[in-house]
C-alpha cells in the first residue's frame, strides 16, 4: 500500500516516517509530489482539518493519505489559539512571536490560572478521499511567564510539562516524543493503522 504522509513540515514526516517503520507501507511524502496544492486549513476544528487534508491530498495523489493537526488550548483564553495556533502571532509564525503574544495576552493571569494544553489529530484517507482512520492525542501543561530553552518549535518555550520539570523546549526530543500530544496521538494512529493494513476492505 502507498501511503502519503501529507505535510510540509520535514521533521514532523521524518517523526512520522520512524513511527511507521516495520508496517507493509510504502511512504510517500509530499517532497515526492512538488505541484501537490495547499490545502487551506479553514475548519473549526482540529478534527475537520485534519480529516480535510487528508482527503484532498489522497484524491490528488490517488493513494492513502494521512494528515494532522494540533494547537494549543489555553484555559484563561477560552481555548484559544486553539485552531488558530499557527495563525496567532502578529508577523511570522516564529516562537519568538508566538510566545511573546501569548505572554503578553496572560500577563495578568495568576498562577493558578495558567493551566493550557496541547493536541493533536490524525486521519487517514483513502484514495477516493473518504476517511478511513482516526486517532488523537494530548498533552497537559502550564504556560510559563517568560521563555524557556531553545529546542522544539512553536510554541514549546512557554509550555511547562509538570511531570517534566521543564517546557518542552528544554526536552530532548525523544523526551517531548514519548509525552506529547502529537506522540501520543502517532502510536494510537500506528496502532490502528497496523489493524487496518491487515484488513483495508473491513
Ligand atoms: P503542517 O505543515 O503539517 O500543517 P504546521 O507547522 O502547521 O505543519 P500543526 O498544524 O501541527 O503544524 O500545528 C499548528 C501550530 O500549533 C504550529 O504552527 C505550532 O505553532 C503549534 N504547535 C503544534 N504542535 C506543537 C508542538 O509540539 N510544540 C509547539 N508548538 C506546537
Amino acid at each position: 500500500m502507498k501511503l502519503l504522509v501529507a505535510t510540509g513540515n520535514p521533521g514532523k514526516r521524518r517523526e512520522i516516517e520512524a513511527l511507521l517503520r516495520g508496517l507493509p507501507v510504502e511512504v510517500l511524502s509530499l517532497v515526492d509530489l512538488p505541484d501537490a496544492p495547499e490545502v487551506e486549513e479553514d475548519g473549526a476544528t482540529l478534527e475537520e482539518n485534519a480529516a480535510k487534508k487528508a482527503a484532498e491530498m489522497a484524491r490528488f495523489a490517488a493513494c492513502y493519505a494521512m494528515a494532522d493537526d494540533s494547537g494549543l488550548f489555553v484555559d484563561a483564553l477560552g481555548g484559544a489559539p486553539g485552531v488558530h495556533s499557527a495563525r496567532y502571532a502578529d508577523g511570522e509564525p516564529t516562537p519568538d512571536n508566538l510566545c511573546g503574544k501569548l505572554l503578553r495576552e496572560m500577563a495578568d493571569v495568576p498562577d493558578e490560572e495558567r493551566g493550557a494544553h496541547f493536541r493533536c489529530c490524525i486521519a487517514l484517507a483513502e484514495p477516493e478521499g473518504r476517511v478511513r482512520l482516526t486517532a488523537a492525542g494530548r498533552c497537559d501543561g502550564r504556560i510559563t511567564r517568560r521563555m524557556l530553552g531553545d529546542g522544539g518549535f512553536g510554541y514549546d518555550p512557554v509550555f511547562y510539562y509538570p511531570e517534566a520539570g521543564c517546557t518542552f523546549a528544554e526536552m530532548a526530543p525523544e523526551e517531548k516524543n514519548a509525552v506529547s500530544h502529537r506522540g501520543r496521538a502517532l502510536r494510537e494512529f500506528r496502532r490502528r493503522f497496523a489493524d487496518f493494513v491487515r484488513c483495508p476492505s473491513d
